[in-house]
């Protein structure tokens, strides 16, 4: 799916900023678009609604868009869209993270229209991510079936994209690199039968540096150190008029798993960075293109190459962010709470779940696989797919439930990305039923917090055990971990320590966990969890939510954050583990 762009041959009209908003059958008020509804209205019982939101916004046709073919263009409506113009259905879309669109030029006519969207902010055991449904006398309530607070509404743009009645509808590049050189293929759709395309590539200087495909001298993509060539499309009459035209930029890189090494261009690549979230004071979920720029920058400062969308796609104003600054992505579906009973505590037993009979999320699953990697599909930035988070995957079925998935991911991209999904763990190597599907074995471990609280000596053993019977049984999967981390309250210090919730105690868990990382050929990265403090629902575990940050929800950096610095920058994005082992 094409990111919404003007051209020389289509405009865009952003819909961003008021519009009226109701809770079914109450009274109208004023709601920001994009951003969560959640923080801008007042009140536990607003905040906390579960049901349908009503929003309206009047937008004007001008006659000579009628002679093109007008899209109504949402990038995502948390969880699901009822899309009215006119008082008449439009479409449907279930999903909270992907965008899509719809014609509308059916249902519009010259001069003022209405557009109305009815959200639904419910979440079942047949939706992703899942949530756990009850209707009590007609009081509509949604527990989270994991841990960050179910935000919701229309997140991020609406806009009407005119496109000409013949257009382009979508571009798959993919390439091989041989040597100095790339032979770049498109995969041009368009709403024409037989159409005449003419593709130019252009460098980042605007020069055209290709027309059959073939770039000589290839600039690749590399972290932190992005380069992206355009590929200019253009669909011509007949007599050789462009009728459309778009602009694609994309990165040209290789990646590939072997031998215990995930290996970008060829090189070894060490993962640092985070597991983060979209979230922030008042926008909720909502797009926040100030604060995915500072976020980016603080990312940057602290020598992090990479992150994972945890918990669900993220915007494609993130995704365009990532692929223009290097950043290396682990791009992750919808798929978190396929486990019967979540609890905040990660304690429990998984025997007598049943979460695979009881979860009915195989269809949802496959829509975001396919939604995800139409959007993502030509991203540099994007290395690896996360089919899911923590799923249930000690319980019987899982490997039934989780092989068609892969198998669907990897026929999709056309680009053969490697596919993980992140293991819990209450999983570990002799009970995980999934872990064969993944190419890259990526690990969410809270040893020192979860279990082994305040026993770091313990914790080190534990964790070192267990990541050599990961290896053991998996010799040429390298390891990460896309999770590890403590609460931490900023503000809170102790002489001691080893006290739970203090800034000296996360910096001494990292330290633990890090002497481990270095002592591993075949571990390959460090994902924090979590980038900055963020909103969950209520537990008795969560103060005003999770408090894993290197950042606060506020993005000041805990103590932590200068240890991370120090580390971080003193470790390359390539050929780290044969540095490091050398050493020893
Ligand atoms: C996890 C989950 C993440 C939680 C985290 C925690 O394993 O993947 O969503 O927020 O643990 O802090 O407990």
């Amino acid at each position: 799916m094409l990111y919404p762009l003007q051209t020389k041959t289509r405009d865009l009209i952003d819909l961003s900023g008021i519009w009226k908003f109701n809770f079914e059958n109450e009274k109208e008020e004023m709601i920001a678009v994009p951003g969560s509804f959640n923080d801008q209205v007042v009140g536990h019982d607003k905040k906390n609604y579960v049901g349908n939101l009503i929003y309206q916004k009047d937008f004007l046709i001008k006659e000579e868009m009628l002679l093109n073919e007008i899209f109504l263009r949402f990038g995502s409506v948390t969880h699901v869209a009822k899309v009215y113009i006119n008082n008449e259905l439009v479409g449907t879309h279930k999903g909270g993270f992907t965008p899509f669109e719809f014609n509308i030029n059916k249902y519009v006519k010259e001069g003022e229209n209405r557009l109305k969207v009815i959200v639904s902010n419910k979440l079942d055991y047949t939706s992703l991510p899942v949530g756990n449904y009850s209707n009590e006398n007609g009081q509509e309530k949604v527990d989270e079936n994991f841990d960050f607070f179910n935000y919701a509404g229309i997140h991020r743009p609406v806009k009407l994209w005119i496109k000409p009645k013949q257009h382009i509808d979508d571009i798959v590049i993919t390439y091989e690199v041989n040597k100095n050189n790339a032979k770049v293929s498109f995969d041009v759709k368009t709403n024409v039968e037989n159409p005449k395309l003419k593709i130019s590539i252009l460098d980042e200087k605007n020069t055209v540096v290709s027309t059959d495909g073939v770039i000589t001298n290839v600039r690749l993509w590399e972290p932190l150190n992005a380069y992206l060539y355009k590929a200019k499309v253009e669909l011509l009459s007949n007599d050789g008029k462009v009728i459309d035209e778009y602009t694609e930029e994309f990165g040209i890189r290789t990646v590939e798993v072997r031998d215990n090494k995930f290996l970008i261009n060829g090189k070894s690549f060490y993962f640092k960075g985070f597991g983060r979230h979209e979230d922030s004071y008042i926008h909720g979920r909502g797009l926040d293109e100030v604060l995915n720029v500072s976020d980016i920058n603080r990312m940057k400062w602290l020598g992090a190459n990479s992150f994972r969308t945890s918990h669900y796609p993220y915007s494609e104003e993130m995704m365009r962010l990532a692929d223009r600054e290097g950043f290396v992505v682990i791009d992750e579906t919808t798929a978190v709470g396929l486990m019967a009973n979540f609890g905040f505590d990660l304690i429990g037993t998984t025997e007598k779940k049943n979460t695979w009979e009881k979860i009915n999320t195989k269809e949802a699953h496959e829509q975001v696989i396919r939604e995800l990697i139409d959007r993502d599909k030509n991203y540099a930035c994007v290395v690896m797919w996360s089919i899911a988070n923590e799923p249930s995957t000690a319980e019987k079925g899982a490997y039934e439930y989780f092989e068609p998935l892969f198998k669907l991911a990897r026929k999709l991209d056309k680009q053969k990305r490697p596919c993980t999904f992140a293991n819990i763990m209450l999983a570990p190597v002799n009970k995980c039923l999934a872990s064969s599907l993944c190419d890259v074995l990526c690990l969410n471990r809270y040893y020192g917090w979860y279990v082994n609280l305040g026993d770091l000596k313990v914790a080190r053993e534990k964790m070192l055990e267990e990541l050599n019977l990961w290896h053991e049984k998996y010799p040429n999967k390298p390891i990460m971990f896309t999770e590890y981390g403590v609460d931490t309250i900023a503000g809170i210090h102790d002489i001691d320590e080893m006290t739970p919730f203090s800034e000296e105690f996360q910096i001494e868990y990292y330290k633990m966990n890090e002497e481990v990382f270095d002592s591993l050929s075949y571990f390959i990265g460090e994902q924090t969890w979590n980038y900055a403090d963020f909103q969950t629902k209520y537990g008795l575990f969560r103060v005003q939510g999770n408090k894993k940050g290197i950042f606060t929800r506020e993005r000041n950096p805990k103590s932590i954050a200068k240890h991370l610095k120090n580390r971080w920058t003193m470790i390359p994005n390539y050929g780290y583990k044969e540095l490091v082992l050398e050493k020893k």
